[in-house]
């Protein structure tokens, strides 16, 4: 896959594995994700998969409750 991406962000504010859940079902809901790893302890999010958009990841993460720096 050609066109196929990975986006990082850190994201503040989670606490636990229901933040975790929250901020991962909101990006795996995005069109084009085929992948989202939290890391909760670095608050490290990575997502993978094809013409991600970097707005509308951002706008997921938020509407989630977090913020993504
Ligand atoms: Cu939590």
């Amino acid at each position: 896959m050609s066109d196929a991406t990975e986006a990082h962000y850190v994201v503040a504010g989670m606490t636990c594995q229901h933040c975790v859940h929250a901020v991962q079902s909101e990006l795996a809901a995005v069109p084009g994700v085929a992948d989202v790893q939290v890391d909760l302890d670095t608050k490290q999010v990575v997502v993978q998969g094809t013409s991600l958009d970097d707005a509308v990841l951002r706008a997921a993460i938020t509407e989630a409750g977090y913020a993504a720096a």
